[in-house]
């Protein structure tokens, strides 16, 4: 009976430490990620979607890239018929749900690029959240029109 005892008491923390190294990772998701490529110096708007599979809001707090060299969260916002954009210092993203980045709406706007776009290649971007996770992501380059 001792011995069972000491096993049992052993087993137990162990099991718990090994649920919660599984939960923490990969919270986030980022999916469909592009980006517009523009013209001259002109800024590009990123656009993609995030998905939170965690039970807690987990806000977008930074995105980065080598391929520019600035990287805004910027949020347009429309009164009537103007609409203007602001910077934003993040963009919460609810409990077991999804966020939007798209044209008219929440977007990255990068700016300074280090070499001209090719449309159909690809720029990797890091997304960082909230939570301490960092995500890297392919984010297809595509023209003016979306494409
Ligand atoms: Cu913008």
């Amino acid at each position: 009976m001792h011995t069972l005892f000491r096993t049992i008491a052993i087993a137990l923390p162990l099991s718990a430490m090994s649920l919660t190294a599984a939960a923490a990772p990969n919270s986030m998701m980022v999916s469909d990620c592009w980006i517009r490529s523009m013209p001259g110096d002109t800024p590009s708007g990123g656009y993609f979607k995030l998905m939170n599979m965690s039970d807690k809001p987990i806000d977008l707090v930074g995105v980065n890239t080598d391929a520019f060299g600035m990287s805004m969260l910027h949020q347009t916002q429309s009164s009537g018929s103007t609409s203007k954009m602001v910077m934003v210092d993040k963009a919460s993203v609810p409990a077991n749900g999804t966020l939007s980045f798209a044209p008219g709406g929440y977007h990255v706007m990068f700016e300074h690029a280090k070499k001209p776009l090719a449309v159909g290649s690809t720029v990797p971007v890091t997304f960082k959240f909230s939570d301490g996770e960092s995500i890297d992501v392919q984010c297809a380059v595509k023209n003016a029109a979306g494409q």
